[in-house]
């Protein structure tokens, strides 16, 4: 499959993150997207043209992309060494300051402890987003039917103004967005990392055009916590364009595939025109950080069941921490994809 990817993404290297109350390695590595380049091979790979900012800025807040891109200086400014890491968060309702301290500003534009930023994070983030937007332009101008975004940083995690779980720039809504502004909507998103999306879900939850469907790891047990919860269905223009099916820990195939049928139905019944699919191979059952049972085969399985949409798709690439199985888990859902 067509598939877009920049070398600048492996800049991005935070060192630790803080997990269960003590420092372990960061799990989102550059050897994710090496190993998933290496499985997938040359022939297809194409460097990202770049869009530029406007399309970034069509999804997230001014303000907050200015502190990405500023933020790593200023927390060396402050003399700091290492990554930059929030600490501190205001609750909601607080009222709007003009913050000053790096660490002041950390907390304001982040909802968890877990997302350092690291000197190469804007570049890779900057360059991802152009993966997500180019894998759309080849699809919107009809140059393949289906492309894929090997974005690393992941994205789903992002929303309009807050970085965390190891996202920085939404690159679904990025696309999802660009695919709308292109006039080929309905669009919809299709979330099948393990953990839910919020930050997607947040920036389309009044959006009655881009309709948002995810399936993950129920949030009364797992990461992110506050959203994804199956009541939560959008809300204005947006209401009833929300759809969250979370599952039980140790979910099989046998569970899964009802889920993604319904979500697939409700795909359909939108009437969307073009997909995005937020793919996450972190629903392996060998996942060191996540607890579903799927297996190889059922990857490739999700992959032919979103194919019999027919829809033109944008697949951006999200979580999946088991490195050893990273490249032929995605490469099993690009072929279920493309019908092999
Ligand atoms: C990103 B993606 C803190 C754990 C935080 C963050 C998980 C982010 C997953 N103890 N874990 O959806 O794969
Ligand atoms: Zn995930």
């Amino acid at each position: 499959m067509l598939t877009f990817c920049s070398p600048a993404q492996t800049a991005h290297a935070p060192l630790r993150e803080l997990h269960n109350g003590g420092w372990m390695d960061h799990a989102e590595t550059p050897a994710r997207l090496e190993t998933i380049r290496a499985a997938l091979g040359p022939a297809a790979l194409r460097a990202p043209a770049d869009h530029g900012l406007a399309p970034i800025l069509a999804v997230h807040d001014a303000d907050y992309v200015a502190f990405l891109e500023s933020a790593h200086a200023e927390w060396r400014a402050a003399g700091r060494e290492g990554d930059a890491i929030p600490y501190t968060f205001p609750v909601r309702g607080r009222r709007p300051l003009a913050l000053e301290r790096i660490d002041a500003k950390l907390g304001r534009f982040s909802y968890d402890a877990a997302t350092p930023v690291a000197a190469g994070t804007w570049g890779a983030a900057y360059a991802g987003a152009q993966a997500a937007l180019s894998a759309l332009e080849a699809v919107a101008g009809g140059e393949a039917k289906r492309a894929f975004a090997l974005c690393r940083p992941p994205g789903h995690h992002a929303g309009a103004d807050y970085f965390g779980g190891y996202c920085y720039l939404n690159n679904a809504a990025i696309a999802a967005r660009a695919a709308a502004a292109r006039g080929l909507g309905p669009v919809a998103v299709l979330d099948v990392d393990y953990h839910h999306g919020n930050g997607t879900q947040d920036i389309f939850w009044e959006d009655g055009g881009v309709f948002f469907a995810s399936i993950h790891a129920d949030p009364a047990t797992d990461y992110p916590y506050y959203w994804g919860h199956a009541d939560e269905r959008g809300a204005g223009d947006g209401e009833g364009a929300t759809m969250n099916l979370p599952l039980p820990r140790g979910t099989t195939w046998a569970g899964y595939k009802g889920a993604l049928g319904t979500a697939l139905e409700a795909v359909a019944a939108f009437g969307a025109r073009t997909l995005i699919v937020s793919y996450g191979a972190d629903t392996f059952a060998e996942d060191p950080i996540s607890h579903f049972a799927l297996t190889t085969d059922d990857m490739n399985r999700i992959g032919a069941a979103v194919a019999t949409l027919g829809l033109p798709t944008v697949t951006v690439m999200e979580g999946g921490y088991d490195v050893a199985a990273l490249g032929r888990n995605v490469a099993a859902f690009l072929a279920g994809l493309e019908g092999a």
